[in-house]
């Protein structure tokens, strides 16, 4: 049997792998969902044939989309994840001592599902007492709850179909209201190299509303480029100048604090999208 996945990651390029066997495959009210089992990168997520998560990398994206602003943010209690309904930031984000609620809004329940079935390495902490799961519209939620979060962490597929209102200003200013008073945003925002139009709309709509905006970067093999940005708006603390002394042990694989602030180191063809 020679079953391949392809994900079209530009009109003009492509990232193919081995499928060793097609674990489930649905047609959500939202999207086409699947589960691959692959011996490239193992199990993997995949969304209109988007991959939006692997075994093997997982931990890169996950554990960069949280921590960078938990340990930037000097006492995170209530955290709010959108999207993520595979539930690996909800996993990385109950390592902090701090937490008190994780709330995960995610507008497809078949996403849960099909992770808590298939990818039990990463949905791992759904059940925890301390996570509240929510079957909705990140952008209603964000408009409907205010002041309620110190951080909030956007777990989003690509600017295209239901993500696309996570990319526009009107988001960032409800994100920038559901926060409190010295709350802070951490988004996935795709490729430095594919997505050069995008990244500046972006940060100049995240500065319009926050006094801090920050870009950094992680490696994630499977996303288009292989390197990937995030985007933080704060309203008062800069993960530059994080005390990162002291840090319970996070059991990273790639998060640490060197890390942390190497990320924030920008090529010039990166510094050029600011
Ligand atoms: N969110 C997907 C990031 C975008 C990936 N894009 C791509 N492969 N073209 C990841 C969700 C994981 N919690």
């Amino acid at each position: 049997m020679n079953c391949w996945f392809t994900e079209m990651q530009t009109p003009d390029m492509a990232i193919s792998c081995r499928v060793k066997k097609t674990l489930h495959e649905e047609k959500t009210p939202f999207q086409h969902l699947a589960v691959y089992e692959t011996d490239q990168f193992g199990r993997m997520l995949a969304l209109d044939d988007v991959i939006q998560t692997t075994i093997m990398d997982e931990f890169v994206y996950h554990e960069m989309i949280t921590h960078v602003g938990l340990n930037t943010h000097p006492n995170p209690r209530r955290v709010l994840v959108i999207g993520g309904g595979d539930g690996g930031s909800i996993r990385e984000i109950l390592k902090h001592p701090s937490v008190e609620l994780a709330t995960l809004v995610e507008i497809d329940e078949r996403v849960i599902a099909a992770a808590r079935e298939y990818l039990p390495e990463i949905s791992c902490a759904l059940g925890d007492p301390r996570v509240r799961v929510i079957v909705d519209d990140g952008i209603k939620h964000v408009k409907e709850n205010r002041d309620t979060y110190d951080m909030i962490i956007v777990d989003s597929t690509d600017p295209v179909g239901p993500a696309e209102g996570l990319f526009g200003r009107a988001f960032y200013q409800d994100v920038h209201d559901a926060l409190t008073g010295d709350g802070l945003f951490v988004a996935q925002t795709e490729s430095p190299f594919f997505n050069r139009d995008l990244i500046p709309r972006i940060i100049q709509n995240v500065r319009s509303i926050f006094p801090v905006t920050r870009l950094f970067l992680a490696c994630v093999p499977t996303y288009p480029g292989g390197l990937w940005t995030f985007t933080m708006g704060s309203k008062k603390y800069d993960p530059l100048e994080a005390n990162l002394e002291q840090l319970p042990d996070l059991k990273t694989r790639y998060y640490t604090p060197a890390v942390h602030r190497a990320a924030f180191v920008l090529p010039p063809f990166v510094e050029e999208l600011l």
